[in-house]
């Protein structure tokens, strides 16, 4: 029996140099040393065994039994060791490849033009104040002083989260939360998405972008007003450009205005881009409204402020000559690229 058990040994071994697999590895394993493997078979005679032998062929049983588990233990290792050699070998790295092009994107030419009046406004003291998209009906509408009635407040103009919520509609909400948390005198300027409930068209977007000016000082004068303006106007469109104030009506203003500026493609003169009358509307202005100063925690009889409120969008195409708002949102490269 001892010599069948170095027999089986010196087969298993022959099988296990020669087995290249885990697959095959673990079909000699059981085949050797299964429940019904060769092993078990040899072991079962063990009962026709004199009792001083059986200690004997048990001890080579159990010796056969581990080395046969150590060899196949060491075989897997090593096919293991080879499979992770040969893939380290397929996946090296060929550094003297030419890497991929990456493409470089351009700034939008929305935030080329926030960035542009951004550094207007701040050289000329003004700072950066920020309000959220979705706003309160009392800042939208109330604390600037907007009637009940007013038909912004309308829900085929506005967007309303809950009766009590909604998403601006213009960046003014953000000179009353100025005039909270800030002492006169105030000078920020306030960039920023709005939303309105109009039907997309080359010159409507449900979403587009303000922004927004307010100062706050004693003895500020409509002429402030226009000085402001006309720098930016300058420094925006061109040193040529003129501006003019045509009376408007807005809740928060008193006096308002409508600005115009010269048309910077034909110089006042009359051409296609400004229908022939030599001005392009540019954006909404006045003076701050005592009520709003009030809302703001601010006495209007000791101090008096302007505001004004332009379309990002629209004077962009302005600027740039773009004959359709929808082309920003598109995300066409064609277009965007030309920027
Ligand atoms: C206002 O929104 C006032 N808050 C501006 C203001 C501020 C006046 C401070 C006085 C003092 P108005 O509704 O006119 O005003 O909108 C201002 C600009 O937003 C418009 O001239 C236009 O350029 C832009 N705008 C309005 N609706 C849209 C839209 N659907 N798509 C693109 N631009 C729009």
């Amino acid at each position: 029996m001892e010599k069948k058990l170095r027999e089986l040994l010196e087969n298993a071994k022959t099988e296990i140099d020669l087995a290249d697999s885990m697959d095959i590895l673990e079909s000699t394993r059981v085949k050797y040393l299964g429940k019904k493997g060769e092993l078990t078979q040899i072991l079962r005679g063990m009962g026709s065994l004199s009792p001083e032998e059986r200690p004997v062929v048990g001890k080579v049983a159990n010796e056969v039994r581990e080395t046969i588990q150590v060899l196949i233990e060491n075989a897997k290792a090593a096919i293991r060791d080879r499979a992770l050699e040969r893939q380290l070998e397929s996946e090296v790295i060929d550094i003297t490849m030419p890497g991929k092009e990456i493409e470089l994107g351009n700034k939008h030419p929305l935030t080329q033009s926030f960035d542009e009046l951004k550094n207007i406004f701040i050289g000329m003291g003004f700072k950066i104040a920020e309000g959220p998209e979705v706003e309160t009906v009392y800042y939208n509408f109330d604390a600037l002083n907007a009637p009940a009635n007013h038909p912004s407040r309308d829900m085929s103009d506005t967007f309303y989260i809950n009766d009590d919520i909604v998403l601006r509609t213009q960046t003014s909400p953000v000179q009353v939360r100025a005039m909270e948390k800030m002492k006169p005198p105030i000078r920020i300027i306030s960039p920023g998405r709005c939303f309105r409930n109009d039907t997309p068209d080359a010159t409507h977007s449900p979403m587009f972008h303000q922004l927004e000016g307010l100062v706050i000082d004693k003895g500020i004068t409509l002429g402030d007003l226009k000085g402001t303006l006309e720098v930016f106007v300058k420094a925006f469109l061109g040193e040529n450009t003129k501006i003019k104030f045509r009376p408007h009506y807005f809740p928060f203003t008193e006096p308002s205005a409508e600005v115009d500026a010269s048309c910077f493609k034909c110089g006042g003169v009359g051409c296609n881009f400004c229908k022939g009358s030599g001005w392009i509307e540019l954006l909404g202005a006045g003076m701050v409204h005592p009520n709003v100063l009030r809302n703001g925690g601010i006495d209007p009889e000791e101090y008096g402020g302007f505001a004004f409120g332009m379309g990002i969008d629209r004077l962009t195409m302005l600027k740039y000559g773009i004959d359709d708002i929808r082309l920003f949102f598109e995300n066409d490269m064609r277009f965007l690229k030309q920027f």
